[in-house]
């Protein structure tokens, strides 16, 4: 492999666009060459973490074996995207310290839009139950979700395209010498 492993962790709330971005950035990369694979909740919370639900606990643990195959994929070189809420800073702290201690890059990407815009475009209806009570500990209606202080990149979906989100991430990736 010509290039380098490195980790693109993006993290927001349900609904804000993290998925959408990351494919777009994987089409980008794969179109300049890159080997990128792409983790989100239709791969991973249904296969690997498929015991897990949404307490803090679980989501601790759901963050951290994502955080160990990103690693893994680094270490063979791949570029990984993660799309996951992560709304804890403490898990995302351990995530960021599983790849610095093997040396891998890894880019924390604040996918930061309104809430009251992520629960307008409310894709699954899940909002809308969250909100009659239908489902419980529901990120930014009865759970938290903790904002990245010092994100390397910030991206607001309601204000840019989906590709010029991706780009700023592209862009930030090239200007730091990591692809
Ligand atoms: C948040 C939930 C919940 C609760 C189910 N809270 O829009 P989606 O559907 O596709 O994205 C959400 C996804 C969140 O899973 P993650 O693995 O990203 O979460 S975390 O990083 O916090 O572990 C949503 C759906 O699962 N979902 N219940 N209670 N999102």
């Amino acid at each position: 492999l010509k290039q380098k492993g490195a980790t693109v962790w993006l993290t927001g709330l349900s609904g804000s666009g993290k998925s959408t971005v990351s494919v777009a950035l994987e089409q980008m990369m794969f179109k300049k060459g890159y080997l990128v694979y792409r983790l989100d909740g239709d791969n991973i919370r249904f296969g690997l973490n498929s015991n897990l639900g949404f307490s803090a606990a679980d989501r601790k643990e759901n963050i951290r074996r994502i955080s160990e195959v990103a690693k893994l994929m680094g270490d063979i070189g791949v570029i990984s995207t993660s799309a996951f809420i992560s709304p804890y800073i403490a898990d995302r702290v351990v995530a960021r310290e599983i790849h610095k201690k093997a040396g891998i890059p890894f880019v924390e990407v604040h996918v930061d839009v309104p809430l009251s815009v992520a629960e307008q475009r409310d894709p699954k209806g899940l909002y809308k139950k969250a909100r009659k009570g239908e489902i419980k500990n529901f990120t930014g209606i009865d759970d938290p979700y903790e904002a990245p202080i010092r994100p390397e990149v910030k991206i607001d979906t309601s204000q840019l395209s989906v590709n010029e989100c991706a780009k700023a991430i592209l862009d930030y990736l090239v200007a730091e010498g990591i692809i």
